[in-house]
């Protein structure tokens, strides 16, 4: 236990850069309250959404898509028309061009329609369901020290969420679609389940600010461990062992008190650089990667898709250029993709994906290994 501590305590930050480890804590939001000053966001006032939906959003009142005010469309200068709302604003500074660099940032809500619980949702979160991991308190199955005492309730979650059981979704899809359409600056998730890769987004446009489980490695002396002999150790029922100190080997995944990955580190250039932020499927609760989204520029439009407000979005009122369309994920997805006349294609893509028709996505990434550890660098 004391090795374990003092080994975690020898990790330094890269060169430059302020060690940043993963905390359940979020600290008082830094969100800026000065007046948005772009003509980006007054345009965006002025083309989305009637005097009165603008209002009710400085209220904090959400757009629900199946409010009818959603169903009313305006006039484009190019005569298509969009639906109001918040997702109608972004489809519509989409179409026109408006956006370039967009982030995304993600968590597990975007994996649920997939099948994996999230943590927090009241009754199928894994935070609702962990009697069967017998722990103190749920956080302890990401807690690097009681992972030294005790590795087997994560080893039983990681086998459900090793990746090979689940398939990407549709949201999946949509952020993948992002991307080859270029508008995809880079997307951040707090996801462990590998889906990103899977669905073909590639490594250089991801960030897995919480690790993955593409590689292994010693929680003690940080030595390398065959990926796949840790999952095949996992998926047995025991406890992959270091060869060099012993001790139990883990999946890269960062725990409470660990370091973040070294890519990580690069959204000090990115998200200066969006002109567009789109978090989806996130409570933001997990620290330092819930205050990336105060690190936009002030005038930049911020799109919420989630089952309920979040983080800065709980505002009242909401900083202006920040919009929220709340409900279920797939279908506000779904949705913003029709506005941009983009579903057919997302549909298409999908399909041809799950019938191995895709060339696009590394076989290597599809069969589980990883051809990228560079993220993983910083913590041995
Ligand atoms: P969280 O705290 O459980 O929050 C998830 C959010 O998504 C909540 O606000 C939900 O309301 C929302 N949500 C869930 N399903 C939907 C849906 N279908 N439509 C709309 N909204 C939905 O999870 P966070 O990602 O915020 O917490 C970060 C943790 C969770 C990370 O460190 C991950 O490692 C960890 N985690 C990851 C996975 C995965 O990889 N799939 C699964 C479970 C937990």
């Amino acid at each position: 236990m004391s090795k374990a501590k003092s080994s975690r305590e020898r990790r330094i930050a890269p060169p430059g850069i302020t060690r940043v480890t993963r905390s359940s804590i979020n600290p008082q939001d830094s969100q800026r309250t000065k007046p948005a000053d772009s003509g980006l966001v007054d345009d965006l006032s002025l083309m989305s959404v009637s005097e009165q939906q603008a209002s009710l959003a400085r209220k904090g009142k959400s757009y629900q898509s199946s409010s009818p005010s959603t169903k009313a469309v305006l006039s484009s200068p190019s005569g298509s028309s969009v639906p109001r709302g918040a997702l109608g604003t972004i489809g519509r500074l989409m179409k026109l061009g408006r956006v370039r660099n967009i982030v995304v940032v993600a968590g597990a809500g975007i994996s649920t329609a997939s099948g994996i619980p999230d943590f927090r949702t009241p009754g199928t979160g894994l935070y609702a369901n962990l009697a069967k991991y017998d722990i103190p308190y749920p956080e302890a199955i990401f807690n690097i020290d009681y992972f030294s005492d005790n590795p087997h309730p994560f080893f039983s979650l990681a086998k459900e969420l090793y990746p090979g059981h689940h398939r990407p979704n549709y949201v999946h899809y949509f952020i993948r679609m992002l991307h080859q359409k270029g508008l995809l600056l880079r997307m951040y998730t707090q996801n462990i389940d590998g889906l990103e890769k899977l669905c073909g987004i590639p490594d250089d446009k991801l960030v897995e600010a919480h690790g993955s489980f593409a590689t292994a490695a010693c929680h003690l002396c940080y030595t390398p461990y065959p990926s796949e002999e840790a999952k095949q150790a996992i998926m047995n029922g025991s406890v992959p062992i270091c060869t060099f100190c012993a001790g139990a080997v883990k999946p890269n995944v960062v725990f409470f008190g660990e370091d973040l990955p070294e890519k990580y580190f690069q959204h000090a250039e990115d998200f200066p650089k969006a002109d567009l932020l789109m978090i989806m499927g996130t409570s933001l609760k997990i620290e330092p990667f819930a205050s990336l989204v105060n690190t936009v520029k002030s005038t930049v439009p911020r799109l919420l898709l989630n089952r309920d407000s979040v983080g800065p979005f709980e505002r009242r009122p909401l900083r202006r250029g920040d919009y929220m369309e709340l409900g279920d994920l797939s279908e506000s997805v779904r949705k913003l993709a029709e506005i941009l006349g983009w579903h057919t294609e997302i549909q298409d893509l999908m399909n041809s994906h799950e019938n191995g028709l895709c060339s696009y996505i590394d076989p290597s990434i599809s069969s589980g290994e990883n051809s990228d550890s560079s993220e993983t660098d910083s913590m041995h």
